[in-house]
């Protein structure tokens, strides 16, 4: 692999004036639709870390705390296995769960008696659902950034769709009573911070009455139909399909509903919050210019062929993958193979349910052997579209919803 400092590339890794020449060299093939290339773009094979590809299986971003993303070609199933779904932990796994002695208990300032459930009388007392749910890392794609950004750098692979079964929190806080100042509800779950020190809070955040009181907010015990294993949340996790997956408490023991916007760890200073406004790269307003992150934007991956993908020349190429859009669903998909010049439409499926991903899936010819991208754009039912290179940068890396790309070579 190439040193970045004798590439023809800028600091910025950004393709230097005329080295279209070198950089074919470097891929070994004619880049076919060249004329289309944007500006310093910088093609993917020489963009991507070399251990990456070579990677077979889920990429340890850091193993401590425990975090784990998966390679999007290994997310090409309709329902995200157990053993595909990224891992991203903030502290340390809780030491033992008991699943036969675990509760639940709902206080705060917003309900007229805090009452607690043991998971028997959640299983045994309410109905239960069952939704497939989007939950992607809101610092999912945060490596696509410059300049770069601190945190673990996720490339696409911070982002699964389980199918979770649980109760609806709206119908326990139904039967808890909740007095009408409820603004927020804050979760807590067991694990344990890094220090190890039991005073410290890990991580406790949550989401407006209105998201905590949809139909697909759970609170779940199981995941694609077994228990949840212990790293997801077992015995008991929240569930916020659409919204940064942070928001989704695991192993789960206290909900509080709150008078006001929860202030647990996390949910303040700058943690999963973006700029108001725009900002230059590299700025970082003070914190009271700062949202938090509520529904995740529209976005896209090709879960199939695995980036690097040889074919021979006349044969068409099979394209598939999924498509979601935080608490929007996601309207047209479509697939460029000349650098975004021109687009084709795929065929996209609706989703199982609400704030579920949906899958997509097409045909692509290509003119003459040479070097491609395929890139994958998609929209969402409000019109809105994947940037396709990068989104409004944000001091700390969150929502980097930019067009998923493959590199495909035809002999
Ligand atoms: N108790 C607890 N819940 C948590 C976290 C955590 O560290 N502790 N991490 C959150 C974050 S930031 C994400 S992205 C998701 C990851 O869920 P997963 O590991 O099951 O994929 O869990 C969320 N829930
Ligand atoms: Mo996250």
């Amino acid at each position: 692999m190439l040193n970045r400092l004798d590439t023809p590339f800028n600091r910025r890794g950004f393709l230097k004036k005329s080295s279209l020449a070198t950089l074919t060299t470097l891929l070994g093939s004619e880049i076919v639709f060249a004329e289309s290339l944007p500006a310093n773009y910088l093609p993917i094979l020489v963009d991507v870390d070399p251990m990456a590809t070579k990677n077979k299986g889920l990429v340890v971003l850091n193993d401590k705390p425990w975090n784990v993303e998966t390679p999007a070609h290994l997310l090409d199933d309709a329902i995200t296995p157990a053993d595909k779904l990224f891992i991203r932990n903030n502290g340390l796994i809780p030491a033992s769960v008991d699943p036969n002695t675990w509760t639940l208990t709902i206080n705060g300032e917003s309900v007229k008696k805090a009452r607690t459930y043991t998971l028997a009388d959640l299983k045994k007392k309410f109905k239960s659902y069952t939704y497939q749910l989007t939950l992607e890392c809101a610092g999912n794609g945060r490596a696509g950034y410059f300049p770069k950004t601190s945190g673990n750098q996720w490339t696409d692979g911070g982002v699964g769709c389980a199918e979770w079964t649980g109760v609806r929190l709206k119908d326990i806080l139904a039967d808890v009573g909740l007095t009408n100042d409820a603004v927020y509800i804050g979760y807590y779950g067991k694990d344990l911070h890094l220090s190890q020190d039991p005073e410290k809070p890990v991580i406790s955040r949550g989401v407006p009455m209105r998201k905590a009181l949809e139909d697909e907010t759970l609170l779940a015990w199981a995941m694609n139909g077994k228990d949840i294993p212990l790293v997801h949340g077992a015995p008991l996790r929240l569930v916020v399909g659409g919204w940064p997956a942070s928001a989704s408490g695991k192993w789960l023991h206290t909900i509080a509903v709150r008078n006001k916007v929860h202030d647990g760890a996390k949910m303040t200073g700058k943690s999963y919050r973006v700029p108001i406004n725009p900002v230059e790269p590299g700025q970082d307003p003070p914190e009271d210019q700062f949202r938090i992150i509520e529904s995740m934007p529209v976005k896209s991956l090709i879960t199939f062929p695995q980036t690097g993908a040889q074919l021979e020349k006349g044969k068409s190429l099979a394209l598939r993958g999924h498509a979601w859009a935080g608490d929007r669903s996601v309207k047209e998909l479509f697939v460029s193979i000349d650098f975004g010049a021109t687009w084709q439409k795929a065929d996209l499926k609706p989703a199982k349910n609400r704030l579920a991903w949906q899958h997509w899936s097409t045909n692509v010819s290509f003119p003459r052997p040479g070097y491609y991208e395929v890139w994958a754009r998609a929209t969402d039912d409000a019109g809105v579209s994947q940037p396709m290179v990068m989104p409004q940068w944000n001091p700390e890396g969150y929502c980097n919803n930019a067009c998923h790309r493959i590199a495909v070579r035809i002999a």
